[in-house]
């Protein structure tokens, strides 16, 4: 197989890959702890490299506008500072990771990592170019995030083996794709 050559005007970004979208966890997504080992690899590739390694995390107030006990579409979850929120323990970020929180506003959400997080403007200024994105979920914040990056400008990858979909309605996952790919973000199969 041809892996890519990252460099470091390559980021990685490992989306939400928190407790509480894991299984056991408050939002679960099904085998979602099977994207932590293909993210370790490009993890350990993305530093080898001097690649940007950013990774996002949904970190909501207590009463957030998303949670059903607030007439919002989700169960609680990630409520900022407990476990929940806390990145999976298996997910071997480096030190240097750039941990971009998002969905801290109590009166909206934001699903992408670059909707209003200054991660667009963060990743030029450091000369990214190239971008590739994995995590949780496939049909909802990797979704957005990917979209946002492909209208950021950036070349938009998406590592397919390093996500899995929540479907609240099934087919989520494929429509997903579908719409990063008409986005014009690159789907990558197992191993880019
Ligand atoms: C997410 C649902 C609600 C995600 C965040 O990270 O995909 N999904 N909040
Ligand atoms: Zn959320």
């Amino acid at each position: 197989m041809v892996m890519t050559e990252l460099t470091a005007k390559d980021a990685l970004i490992a989306v939400d890959v928190q407790n509480d979208f894991c299984p056991g966890g408050a939002l679960a997504v099904a085998d979602g702890d099977r994207v932590i080992p293909v993210l370790n690899d490009w993890l350990r590739r993305a530093a080898a490299t001097d690649a940007v390694i950013v990774a996002s995390r949904d970190w909501h107030p207590a009463d957030h506008c998303s949670f059903s006990e607030q007439g919002g579409p989700w169960p609680l979850h990630c409520v900022r500072e407990t476990e929940g929120a806390q990145f999976h323990p298996a997910l071997a970020l480096p030190q240097d990771t750039l941990v971009v929180n998002k969905g801290e506003a109590q009166e909206r959400d934001n699903y992408s990592a670059f909707d209003g997080t200054g991660l667009a403007e963060r990743l030029r200024e450091q000369g990214v170019e190239r971008i590739w994105v994995g995590g949780l979920a496939q049909d909802v914040c990797v979704k957005a995030t990917v979209i946002d990056g492909c209208e950021a400008g950036f070349e938009t990858h998406l590592i397919a083996a390093a996500t899995r979909p929540v479907e609240v309605e099934p087919g989520d996952g494929e429509r997903a794709i579908a719409a990063m790919r008409a986005a014009g973000a690159r789907i990558e199969a197992n191993d880019a």
